[in-house]
């Protein structure tokens, strides 16, 4: 399952989304244990689909979410708190932006040079630990460089494979939530003003991409990265599947909306044919054939 964490000052507002979208109501006050919530992604087409053929059961997708305490912003965060976020798939910088008296531009500014500072200090204690042990710093000179231009690991042109396990928090994916309206925020990242965004957000900046199956009186949703085959993503749902594999056949969500009707879709032989190699488009609903 996907892992979103939250970071942001102390109230920010990281608890009040948390709630919304996991529905959980208790809090945990320790920076260091998190607040953990499912959220279902109630994703529109989904929904439309639901409408159409009236399942028993919908599946949605399921992100797990981490909200953890922040500190105030006059304070900054001690080194030992980025640990929260090593296991994340992406964090979600949340700023507030509710309130005239929000500066939520400085708020983000400040977010962003507490993680520059946590992987210089990181990069330049790897730098002198090397030095002592005699070892090439060339790269880890690199990313220093790059950090002191304030910006993030994930843009360097290196292989990043060589800057695994150094715990790195620059290296991560980032979405910036606004937490209100308030005020225009000016960046590079990618941002959101509305938790409708979400989901959405996050998978495309993960490369993530969702296709459903209709089985019996169950509709489902998947994600899987956009880069799957067809025979990986069935292992998705079931390693029978994958190993048994022989096809799939799939018909987009938009063409399934017009003509409202899977077996009529099947007759008007539009199905679009899935070998174990092809990749899977964005919103395909799928149908998959395998032996046991
Ligand atoms: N009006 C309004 N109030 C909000 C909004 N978001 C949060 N608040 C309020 O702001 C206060 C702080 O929100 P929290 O969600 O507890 O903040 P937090 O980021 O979890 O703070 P820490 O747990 O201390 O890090 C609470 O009283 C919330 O009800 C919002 O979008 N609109
Ligand atoms: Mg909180």
């Amino acid at each position: 399952m996907i892992k979103i964490s939250f970071f942001g000052f102390s109230g920010c507002g990281k608890t009040y989304i948390f709630r919304q979208i996991t529905g959980k109501t208790d809090e945990i006050f320790d920076p260091f244990k998190p607040n953990i919530g499912i959220g279902i992604y109630k994703d529109e087409r989904l929904e439309k689909i639901k409408e159409i053929i009236k399942p028993k059961k919908v599946i949605y997708p399921e992100f797990e979410i981490y909200d953890f305490k922040g500190f105030p912003e006059g304070e900054g965060f001690p080194s030992n708190y980025f640990k929260n976020f090593y296991e994340s798939d992406i964090i979600v910088l949340i700023v507030k932006n509710f309130l005239d008296e929000c500066n939520p531009q400085e708020e983000m500014e400040s977010l962003i040079m507490e993680l520059i500072y946590h992987d210089i200090e990181r990069v330049e204690s790897i730098i002198e630990a090397r030095e002592r042990e005699k070892k090439d710093t060339k790269i880890w000179e690199k990313c220093l460089d790059f950090l002191k231009k304030e910006r993030f690991l994930k843009e360097i042109e290196i292989d990043k494979k060589q800057l695994a396990g150094a715990e790195l928090i620059t290296l991560k994916e980032f979405l910036i939530f606004s937490n209100g309206k308030k005020k225009e925020i000016k960046t590079n990242f990618p941002i959101i003003y509305d938790l409708k965004e979400f989901y959405k957000s996050i998978l495309d900046i993960l490369g993530m991409i969702t296709f459903y199956t209709i089985k019996g009186n169950v509709a489902q949703g998947w994600i899987i990265p956009n880069d799957l085959t067809a025979k990986s993503a069935a292992g998705k749902i079931h390693k029978d599947i994958e190993k048994g594999f022989v096809k799939g056949v799939a018909l987009n969500f938009k063409e399934f909306i017009e003509i409202g009707d899977w077996n009529k879709a099947k007759n008007m032989g539009i199905l679009k044919f899935l070998g174990p190699n092809s990749l899977i488009s964005d919103g395909d609903i799928i149908e998959f054939y395998f032996t046991k």
